[in-house]
């Protein structure tokens, strides 16, 4: 996969594209990075890429020509272009499985208060990562980025994502590691029993639990089998007595 990045921050990608599991991708060639600065497509003198708005009104708006002077070659190469934008469809795991097909992404980031309406025109679709103001659409980015780049086959073991709390519909389990007994805290015994079905067992009653608990919203559209939705009603029912 090739991604490309619009920016007036180029510096802002360098360490996190460079690190952890989107630095192997890409040290392995499962994925490069193209990272671009506007104002090398900005105007006169001062490579300028704002102005006021036309009406009125505070803060600058990024003007059309340097954007559309950088989208537009990528564009042309094949790529599906996204703006990160505050009124962009939400960022979800479906959504980043998508784009995970696609060969090319562009990816624009706003700054200022916006950007021009007519450079919309160039986009295929607008993502916001969620209701929050951030400052610019970098973070975005690299957020979107990191969902994409770690869906790649060869990214991570494949069981890693297969098993992801939102492609599963459930949130996960707990987990423990060694010491067996911590400030007092220990191990629920079942994990340390070594019969794999009890642990399995014990492991979707927990699921189910914490999602009860935490995010009942996604019982809804997670698949449950009866024995789930029994767990779940005896975990309701527990609940009730206290
Ligand atoms: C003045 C009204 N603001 C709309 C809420 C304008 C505005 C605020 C913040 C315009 C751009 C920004 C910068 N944010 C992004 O570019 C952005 C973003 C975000 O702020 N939250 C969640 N997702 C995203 S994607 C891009």
């Amino acid at each position: 996969m090739r991604i490309d990045v619009v920016t007036i921050f180029p510096e802002l990608f360098e360490l996190p594209l460079r690190t952890s599991i989107i630095g192997r991708a890409a040290e392995g060639g499962l994925v490069d990075f193209g990272i671009h600065d506007l104002r090398e497509h900005g105007l006169g003198r001062h490579r300028s890429v704002d102005d006021y708005p036309y009406g009125g009104g505070a803060g600058m708006v990024m003007r059309p020509e340097p954007l559309f002077g950088a989208i537009e070659p990528l564009r042309n190469a094949g790529a599906h272009v996204i703006l990160l934008d505050p009124a962009g469809e939400r960022l979800t795991d479906a959504l980043a499985r998508d784009l995970a097909l696609q060969p090319r992404l562009a990816l624009v980031c706003g700054r200022y208060e916006g950007i021009d309406e007519r450079v919309r025109a160039l986009v295929d679709r607008e993502v916001s990562i969620g209701d929050y103001v951030l400052t610019g659409g970098e973070l975005p980015a690299l957020v979107l980025i990191d969902t994409v780049v770690r869906l790649l086959p060869g990214a991570i073991a494949e069981a890693s994502h297969t098993g992801d709390s939102f492609a599963a519909g459930l949130l996960e389990h707990p987990q423990y590691t060694r010491p067996e007994a911590f400030r007092k805290m220990a191990v629920p015994a079942v994990l340390l029993s070594g019969n794999h079905a009890e642990v399995d067992r014990w492991r979707r009653r927990e699921a189910l639990r914490r999602t009860l608990a935490r995010r009942p919203d996604l019982l809804g559209a997670a698949p449950l089998t009866d024995a789930d939705r029994s767990i779940l009603e005896e975990l309701r029912a527990v609940d009730e007595e206290s």
